[in-house]
């Protein structure tokens, strides 16, 4: 398991320089490892893009949440990825199993330049950036987590959204030999796992498209090599492993509203107002948690984000468009 040799930065990404960084994680892997050579370290380490590999980017300008950042530890090892399992525990257990190099992007649909995106694109053809972020689940946990990305709106930018375009359609990678929760009898989701934003949702200047976290490239489980974060909304809008994205004009058909309608919306924005049918989400238990230390906290309308996304909203009720 080459993967697990470095996992906990013991300088936060954002406090130092990218090259420092890289550094650091060579000076913490050559102390881990003792005696090997440097060399033998880094091939063991897999400098590349399965590795975790360490990424160029600018730190996030609003430091306001660092401090409350989730440990790397709890980001990647308490995930919701159900293409390897239901459980929380599943997908760190499981995820290693999926290929990500090479990857594609194939982004079509009501554009004037269709086209793909690979994985070289994703992780150097664009400047990367650091955001610090809420996520909330639906489910009531939730974490801050520094994500390093580049906001979707430049991806869409490159294959020209034609001015019918209305949506954005993405779809997850469906390869059901590597990807043992799609292979269950007892798979609830019919693949691929697909989401959707409104056009102006997609341009917001938050709604980024995730390449790594914590300074380093995505592991597996978070979706690795790309994948959607829309922080104003429960993290089921936020689709890993991203390999197709359409502009359309219709409302696209997402996974969890197929599967429950009346419990799972198209919209999904984080709202202390309107609770879930079976449970409140007027509070989220704050990752780490445990029963002795449960770090129960207020939900914030839009997850925090109402002075940059309330009006995308006007006008509209957001008990209906939950
Ligand atoms: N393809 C895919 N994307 C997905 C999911 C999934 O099961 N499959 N789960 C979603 C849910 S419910 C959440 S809360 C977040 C979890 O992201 P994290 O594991 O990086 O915290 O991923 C979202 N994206
Ligand atoms: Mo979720």
């Amino acid at each position: 398991m080459k993967k697990r040799i470095y996992t906990d930065p013991i300088i936060a990404p954002s406090e130092i320089t990218p090259e420092a960084v890289f550094l650091k994680r060579r000076d913490i892997i050559k102390s881990v490892a003792g005696l090997a050579s440097a060399t033998a370290i880094d091939a063991a380490a897999g400098v590349g893009h399965d590795a975790e590999a360490p990424l160029s980017f600018t730190a996030d300008p609003d430091q306001s949440l660092i401090a409350l950042r989730t440990p790397y530890e709890a980001v990647t090892s308490y995930n919701n990825f159900y293409e390897f399992g239901t459980d929380k525990s599943d997908p760190a257990r499981h995820a290693h199993a999926m290929t990500t190099d090479p990857w594609t992007v194939k982004v079509g649909g009501l554009v004037e330049k269709p086209g793909e995106l690979h994985l070289e694109d994703l992780l150097s053809g664009f400047e990367l950036q650091e955001r610090i972020y809420r996520f909330r689940c639906v489910e009531a946990w939730s974490m801050v987590v520094p994500w390093i990305g580049f906001p979707l709106s430049e991806l869409l930018a490159r294959f020209a959204p034609r001015s019918e375009g209305r949506f954005v359609e993405f779809k997850t990678l469906h390869r059901p030999s590597e990807m043992r929760g799609t292979r269950s009898f007892t798979s609830i989701i019919d693949w691929p796992y697909r989401e959707g934003l409104r056009m102006d949702e997609a341009m917001h200047p938050l709604t980024l498209m995730a390449v790594g976290v914590y300074g380093k490239t995505l592991p597996n489980q978070n979706g690795a090599p790309l994948r959607l974060v829309v922080p104003w909304k429960y993290g089921f809008k936020s689709i890993k492993s991203i390999v197709e994205i359409n502009v359309t004009d219709k409302q696209p058909a997402t996974s969890w509203q197929q599967l429950q309608p009346t419990e799972y919306g198209f919209y999904a924005n984080v709202n202390p107002e309107v609770d879930h049918p079976r449970w409140s989400q007027r509070f989220e238990r704050r990752l780490p948690s445990s029963i002795f230390k449960p770090n129960r906290v207020s939900t914030l309308l839009f997850n925090g984000y109402a002075e940059q996304v309330a009006g995308l909203y006007e006008g509209m009720d957001l008990r209906q468009y939950y």
